[in-house]
């Protein structure tokens, strides 16, 4: 970054200091990686220059014909990933394209259907403070009280009542498989768009580590920048009888051009998730998770639904006697990063909830193994039987960097 350097030395040593903070921290929110050093490299790139906006060869801008190819390979690559019939790879993130999926097929007022944000739902799925839930008529399914899975039940029952337009089944902080068929026969029921967020897993059904939504959904969205490891940004799969419906949602309907950096980034990244060594990485995360998972319990940690079926691991702390807030500024401080979570009705406050949440998609790119997971769950229970304790924070921290500095960050130079 020599000439970042030189125009703006402050911007620089910030950008640096982040750097070093991914190089020498585990990172666990499980919806952030690290992209490849091709990935980084596209998304500076001169393609940020260009303005574009409509889609290939019907452009309201001339001067396309390099940026026509590159929309197009990214649609190419992303239909034959995920085996979609068609897909929109301009959305800016994974908001807009659920933004766009109610625009395509809801009124506003129109009824539309998700889980609940605090049993692992997103904002985008209905909640209140969201233009989703207050623009549509939301309707929330939860988990179930006892097993705390999705309760299905509850979802056929409020559809068959609401019928709503749209379902959107997917999940920030559901550490299980969802059941996607059960959620198309019952969107075929009501005659509902059953809609997918996948984003979160992404990697994995990309991977082959989690079944794939796109053959039961009628469409598919996604960030590009969790477990699927591309820039940030978003991307809608559809049946071909939705492509019109989708296309004309993202633009004209709620963007301007695309950022057509990141397109070419997502195109790399969909042909870097194509490869053999990316099936690997989507397995390992897996793995990764439920040796985590296994070795938190043995340490007396409560896991929502008992363990994990993909790359997240859900906490919930009170045995353990702290809250969520405490215990994630704690895991902070000793080098361990992630976020705090509610756990499934939770009797706390979103700000400080009962529960941490923890994914292995960055760790696993770094080539962590079951090994490192047993020392990351070793040093969670240090940091739990230490929460106030800064001299023993900082020590696992130092810790925690020595491991970091035998494990590469893909992007990050030593
Ligand atoms: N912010 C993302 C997450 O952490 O799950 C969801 O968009």
């Amino acid at each position: 970054m020599e000439n970042l350097k030189k125009t703006d030395p402050e911007i620089a040593e910030l950008v640096g200091a982040e750097a070093s903070r991914q190089r020498s921290k585990l990172r666990l929110i499980p919806s952030e990686n690290y992209v490849s050093s091709a990935v980084l490299e596209v998304s500076g790139s001169v393609l940020t220059n260009k303005y574009s906006e409509g889609y290939a060869k019907k452009r309201y801008y001339e001067g396309q014909q390099y940026i026509d190819q590159i929309e197009l390979l990214a649609i190419r690559r992303a239909k034959a990933l995920f085996g979609s019939e068609s897909a929109n790879v301009q959305p800016y993130s994974g908001s807009p394209a659920n933004l766009a999926v109610y625009y395509a097929f809801a009124r506003p007022g129109d009824p539309i259907m998700g889980l609940a944000l605090d049993h692992g739902g997103h904002l985008t799925h209905g909640w209140g403070v969201s233009i989703t839930g207050d623009f549509f008529t939301p309707i929330r399914y939860e988990l179930h009280p006892e097993t705390h899975l999705i309760d299905y039940d509850m979802v056929r029952d409020l559809a068959r009542k609401h019928r709503p337009k749209v379902i959107m089944a997917g999940a920030t902080a559901y550490p299980r498989i969802i059941d996607f068929e059960i959620f198309a026969s019952i969107a075929k029921e009501v005659e509902a768009i059953l809609c997918v967020d996948m984003a979160h897993i992404a990697g994995l059904v990309a991977g082959g580590a989690h079944p794939s939504p796109v053959p039961h959904a009628d469409v598919v969205t996604t960030t590009t920048h969790k477990s699927l490891r591309g820039p940030r940004g978003g991307m809608i799969l559809m049946k071909k009888a939705h492509r019109k419906a989708i296309n004309k949602a993202v633009f004209p309907g709620l963007q301007g051009g695309p950022h057509n950096h990141t397109t070419a980034g997502i195109a790399v990244a969909l042909k870097e998730a194509a490869t053999d060594e990316f099936k690997t990485y989507a397995h390992k995360i897996v793995e990764n998770a439920k040796h985590l998972a296994g070795a938190l319990k043995d340490k007396g940690f409560d896991l929502v639904s008992g363990g994990t079926d993909n790359h997240l691991v859900l906490v919930d702390v009170t045995k353990r006697g702290t809250t969520g807030k405490p215990f994630a500024k704690a895991l902070d401080l000793a080098g361990i990063v992630c976020n705090y979570n509610t756990v499934p009705f939770d009797p706390r406050p979103p700000m400080d909830p009962s529960g941490v949440r923890l994914g292995t998609p960055a760790l696993t790119s770094r080539g962590m193994g079951t090994a490192e997971m047993d020392k990351l769950a070793d040093w969670m229970n240090r940091v739990a039987d230490n929460v106030e304790n800064e001299t023993a924070l900082s020590q696992i921290a130092k810790e925690v960097e020595e491991l970091c500095d035998g494990f590469p960050a893909p992007g990050i130079p030593a």
